[in-house]
């Protein structure tokens, strides 16, 4: 996959994409990030890339040109553009079945922005997918933009070692995860689930079903709605209902 940022601060990138699994993934060839700065594409003799608004108000807007010539310079890169996503408060919550939908694309444009937001006419034009991390206000784009791809690039094939795969995630079933321990067995007095030093396959499966079910019903119930279920899931969430009922 290769995927383009457009920012004001390029730097910001440097650390996380040059860093652990992201980097892997881009020595691999599996992933190829550039970032483009805006401020390169301002057409003034000064290189600002913001002004006052229109209508008036408190600070600034990112203007539209140094945008549209990026992007106008992207494509002279390459033809086809493919999704352009923009980082911003407004757009739609990011989430795991997101992250797997981008992932299956061959390239994506990330777009920052900044001051108190971009001109509109860029969205209008240019903005295929307006994508929010969160209902909370950042200085920029850059920030959403860097946990949206590292979240889309773990869901590429070869990305993850088989070590570590994204089948035993939390959200992957659309449940939260279940604990992980690691050696030593006993850690400050503390002890491991007697199950898990077993050896008993099967047993620990469910064990690890039922510890991902109960964390799900307790911390979001609402999950549960729209995640698969098994007729042995229903049975565990209903003993609890049933255990519920009889205490209260
Ligand atoms: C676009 C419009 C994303 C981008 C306005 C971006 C939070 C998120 C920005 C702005 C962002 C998010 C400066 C308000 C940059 N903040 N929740 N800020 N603002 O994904």
């Amino acid at each position: 996959m290769r995927i383009d940022v457009l920012t004001l601060f390029p730097e910001m990138f440097t650390g996380p994409f040059d860093t652990s699994i992201i980097n892997r993934a881009r020595e691999k060839g599996i992933l190829d990030i550039n970032t483009f700065n805006i401020r390169d594409f301002s057409q003034n003799k000064h290189h600002t890339v913001d002004d006052t608004p229109y209508g008036g108000g408190a600070g600034m807007v990112m203007q539209a040109e140094p945008v549209f010539k990026a992007m106008e310079h992207l494509q002279h890169l390459h033809e086809d553009l493919g999704r352009v996503v923009m980082m911003c408060p407004q757009g739609m919550p990011f989430n795991q079945e997101l992250a797997k939908e981008l992932a299956q694309e061959d390239r994506l444009v990330f777009l920052c922005g900044h001051y108190e937001g971009i001109d509109d006419r860029v969205r209008e034009k240019l903005v295929t997918d307006e994508i929010s991390i969160g209902d909370y206000v950042l200085t920029g784009g850059e920030l959403p933009a860097m946990v949206v791809v590292d979240a889309v690039a773990r869901m590429i094939p070869g990305v993850l070692g088989e070590m570590a795969s994204a089948e035993a995630d939390s959200f992957y079933n659309g449940l939260l995860d279940h604990p992980h321990y690691t050696k030593p067995r006993e850690y400050q007095g503390m002890g491991v689930p007697d199950v898990l030093l077993s050896g008993h396959h099967k047993k620990i499966d469910q064990w690890r079903r039922r510890q991902s079910l109960l964390r799900t019903l307790e911390r979001r119930p609402e999950l549960l709605q729209n995640a698969e279920l098994s007729k042995e899931d229903r049975r565990v969430l209903d003993e609890v209902y049933q255990l519920l009922k009889e205490i209260l």
